[in-house]
């Protein structure tokens, strides 16, 4: 299969799992797949934060399992199911998909996807490069243009020599907004720079949607994210702590739930 370039996506359809199973028969147990006809040197561990999304998980994996095999990359995708109904916590569950990933099979790159974002170009290679990767540059919702310079958000990819050198993500950004400004501060801050496709290339889809519950603007984000130089060597992967509740291998993806905790408690003013 040859990759063809710019791709039409749509979500009108009704998309079922059978039907994607049907169409991708080489997946295997858990979402994995590896190439038949070479040897890729890199193994791609995707991973995805998620609560209550099955719908875009549907389209997700539709669109991208075959965008990944003509690309010919050797990978498998998690998602990582935030248990409960407190806060969500985009960066720590993204920490506990590669702390999970690497025990479950030697992976050295990693790439956390939004569940609502399909890329429309597939030769926007899902793999690592030499520097910290923004894949997710052109988005429909930005006029398929980077809303700022320092944007990271989105879908974005690093090596395992690129994560463990900004100590992974920050697990103390709850609620919505600032983790990825706040990852974006690490990689520059340890002289890394962020490498990016060309504009006509990273184009992106978001399935249209509300704000969730429980996933409110966190309003201590403006000033968390000028404090990276201070906590990023405590706050990351150094001082990650989850607990895992269940661990399915699905025939396209593998769950891992897990119970992340809640913010801690706002002290009391004055
Ligand atoms: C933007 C960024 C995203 C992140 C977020 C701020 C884009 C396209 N993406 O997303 O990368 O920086 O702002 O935190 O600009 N999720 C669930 N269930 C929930 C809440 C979130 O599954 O209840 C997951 C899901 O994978 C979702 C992602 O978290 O795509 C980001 O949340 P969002 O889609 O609500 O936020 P959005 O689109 O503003
Ligand atoms: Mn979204």
């Amino acid at each position: 299969m040859q990759k063809v370039g710019r791709l039409l996506i749509e979500f009108s359809s009704q998309i079922t799992l059978e039907r994607v199973q049907r169409e991708n028969p080489n997946v295997t147990e858990g979402g994995k797949y590896t190439p038949p006809d070479c040897r890729p040197k890199q193994k791609v561990a995707i991973i995805i934060p998620f609560r209550h999304r099955d719908n875009h998980l549907k389209y997700w994996l539709h669109y991208l399992h075959p965008v990944l095999r003509r690309q010919k990359i050797d990978y498998g995708i998690y998602i990582i199911n935030q248990l409960g109904e407190d806060t969500f916590n985009r960066a720590k569950l993204l920490n506990v998909g590669y702390t999970e990933a690497i025990k479950d099979a030697e992976y050295n790159c990693f790439i956390f996807s939004d569940v609502d974002l399909i890329p429309m170009d597939d030769r926007n290679l899902y793999h690592c490069y030499d520097q910290p990767r923004h894949f997710a540059i052109a988005m429909d919702k930005f006029g398929f243009r980077l809303p700022y310079a320092g944007y990271f958000g989105g879908v974005s990819g690093l090596s395992k020599k690129q994560f463990l050198k900004i100590n992974g993500f920050p697990n103390e950004y709850w609620g919505w907004g600032g983790e990825d400004d706040d990852i974006y501060n690490r990689i520059t801050l340890n002289g890394m720079k962020v490498s990016r496709p060309d504009v006509r290339i990273g184009r992106y889809r978001m399935i249209k949607h509300e704000r969730d519950k429980h996933n409110e603007p966190n309003p201590q984000r403006f000033s968390k994210i000028q404090n990276t130089k201070n906590t990023m060597r405590k706050d990351g992967i150094s001082s990650l702590m989850y607990r895992v509740v269940s661990i399915k291998k699905y025939p396209l993806y593998t769950n891992i739930s897990v119970e992340i905790g809640k913010p801690p408690p706002r002290p009391l003013k004055g």
